[in-house]
């Protein structure tokens, strides 16, 4: 168990997990978290990362930050996204065994996994087949941090932990409409139809490709508890374990903004994986589930999206 006074060093603080591991963490009491904004601590720089490790000596680490982005991004910006992910996670993960971080937690991602594995995606199926060509450079980048922390815990006997999770949504998304996620861009774009009284709304690729999402502030949840309970070599999916078609997101998210209009289909956008089910059942034995329904999940976010993101 992480003591209630440990200091805790937060990775990506302002983003979407990172943001929510900053919350989850006040929710359960601890108080003695360290961060640092972008232009504080570039994390892609390993001498200004060791710099940051000396002065404030944290005891655990929630690697959040990376470089992410939806379908469109990961497939036009593939350089960025290998290049800054592993100089990222080089910089942390060497400098936290550097500086004695009694446990660090990495987080990967869904797309991991080959392309065409059985579905739901059980742990063991890494490295199974080939990944998904949309995002294989990012995949790459994450598998190494994986490996990495696989490699130190074997090699230097340290507690590095990863989870994979699937798809996220929530507070403080990206909702820039060509690098953002799906759940995010098509909340934007279905918004803005009904304020603009616009008759339709276009939904890149086939609207069959099946997605599994999971409210942001459910996986802070199991962040922390993964780092107070769990302690294995193996990385630990974390998903809800259902899933829905890209059409059917759309239509609930109508649903909630309260539009009218039509879905048109755009198919020169890539589908990219056909369907992504992570199988939870190793996280649910640990005792861990998740708690928002999809529907819910994207009433919250889109009541944020109309508080916050507006302004
Ligand atoms: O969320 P998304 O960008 O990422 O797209 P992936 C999911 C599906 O939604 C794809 C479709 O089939 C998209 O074509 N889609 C429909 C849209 N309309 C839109 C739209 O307006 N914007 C976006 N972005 N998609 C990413 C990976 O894959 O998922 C990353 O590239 C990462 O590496 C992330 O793993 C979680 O689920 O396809």
């Amino acid at each position: 168990m992480m003591e209630k006074n440990a200091k805790i060093y937060v990775a990506g603080h302002r983003g979407l997990v990172g943001s929510s591991i900053l919350r989850a963490l006040d929710r359960a009491g601890y108080k003695n978290v360290v961060y640092r904004t972008h232009k504080e601590l570039d994390l892609t720089n390993f001498e200004a990362v060791k710099n940051f490790f000396d002065r404030e000596r944290p005891e655990y680490v929630f690697l959040a930050a990376a470089k992410v982005g939806g379908i469109w991004a990961n497939k036009t910006h593939k350089a960025e996204f290998i290049y800054e992910n592993l100089q990222i996670q080089n910089s942390v993960i060497k400098n936290a065994y550097d500086y004695g971080v009694k446990k660090l937690l990495f987080l990967g991602s869904s797309c991991i996994y080959p392309r065409m594995c059985p579905q739901p995606i059980k742990e063991e199926y890494l490295l199974s087949g080939y990944l998904e060509e949309t995002n294989d450079a990012y995949a790459i980048a994450k598998i190494s941090g994986l490996m990495m922390c696989r490699a130190f815990r074997q090699q230097y006997g340290v507690d590095y932990i990863s989870a994979m999770p699937t798809n996220l949504y929530g507070y403080n998304d990206n909702f820039d409409l060509e690098s953002s996620h799906v759940l995010p861009a098509l909340m934007r774009k279905i918004h803005d139809a009904k304020e603009n009284n616009v008759p339709e709304v276009t939904v890149w690729g086939t609207g069959s490709p099946l997605r599994e999402f999971l409210f942001v502030d459910d996986l802070a949840d199991a962040l922390v508890f993964l780092m107070n309970e769990y302690s294995g070599e193996e990385h630990v999916n974390v998903g809800t374990g259902t899933d829905v078609s890209i059409k059917e997101l759309a239509q609930l998210i109508c649903k909630v903004v309260g539009y009218k209009g039509k879905l048109v289909f755009d198919t020169s956008k890539p589908d990219g994986t056909p369907k992504k089910l992570l199988d939870v059942s190793k996280i649910n034995s640990l005792g861990w589930k998740a708690a928002v329904s999809l529907e819910e999940g994207i009433r919250k976010t889109y009541e944020w999206y109309l508080q916050e993101y507006k302004k």
